[in-house]
């Protein structure tokens, strides 16, 4: 017999599972939401390649937590196969964030990636897989798509991103990650000039800003590893 306090469990555990995010533009090689915290969400094998630009290009995302951290990464492998194949090139050149990492509000959120300034060798015709992690407080999530950069590929109209939330709402640099030193009681301070605007701004998150700059300070000094097991219990709901 159904309580009201089961039906209210029911109705949590199916909005966890509901919630999360999906990759909208270029396309997802897929979405499983069960299957979301898992390594490329999943989809372990390389899907059809998108044309994307080899420099500045957009990708789409939308957020069903009010609040979340987001960061991206590339694997110039030809099929990724784990998360270390995101690190370093196959001649053991390490791979920049593509991003830094940021945060998104709910819902439509999009952010710029120039993936020929990585300086990882990429040229025309290069084949790359990008990998999202998102954070919306219920554990790191992954989504990928798989691309081949082509120089001057002018990507659809309604696809360009003009407010780009990873430069607006950054909270670290991806050219200085967490080389915070540790002053603060928390282990890391928050010294970056990135942070300080992020924190300054909060636009996307006005409801949220205390929490969102907690957690900035958590992420700030975590680093990739850190922050791919570390948010769950930081972030909010
Ligand atoms: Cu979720």
């Amino acid at each position: 017999m159904f309580t009201v306090k089961s039906l209210l469990v029911a109705s949590a555990l199916a909005s966890t599972a509901l919630a999360h995010f999906t990759l909208d533009y270029p396309t997802s090689r897929g979405f499983d939401d069960e299957n979301e915290p898992q390594f490329c969400g999943g989809f372990s094998s390389v899907e059809t390649r998108q044309p994307f630009p080899l420099g500045q290009g957009p990708i789409h995302i939308d957020s069903h937590h009010p609040l979340a951290t987001v960061v991206a990464f590339i694997s110039t492998s030809e099929n990724p196969t784990s998360f270390g194949d995101f690190n370093t090139t196959s001649n053991g050149t390490s791979i920049p964030l593509a991003t830094p990492i940021f945060q998104v509000a709910e819902g439509d959120s999009c952010f710029n990636v120039d993936l020929g300034g990585l300086n990882v060798g990429l040229s025309n015709g290069s084949l790359v897989t990008l990998q999202v992690q998102f954070d919306g407080g219920d554990g790191a999530l992954y989504q990928c798509t798989d691309l081949v950069l082509i120089e001057g590929y002018n990507v659809p109209s309604n696809e360009t991103c003009t407010s780009d939330a990873a430069h607006t709402n950054a909270t670290s640099s991806s050219s200085a990650l967490p080389s915070a030193s540790a002053t603060s009681s928390s282990g890391s301070s928050a010294t970056s000039s990135a942070a300080t605007s992020a924190s300054a701004s909060g636009s996307a998150a006005s409801g949220a800003a205390s929490s969102a700059a907690m957690a900035q300070k958590e992420v700030i000094g975590w680093g990739l590893v850190g922050s791919l097991i570390g948010l769950a219990g930081v972030a909010m709901l």
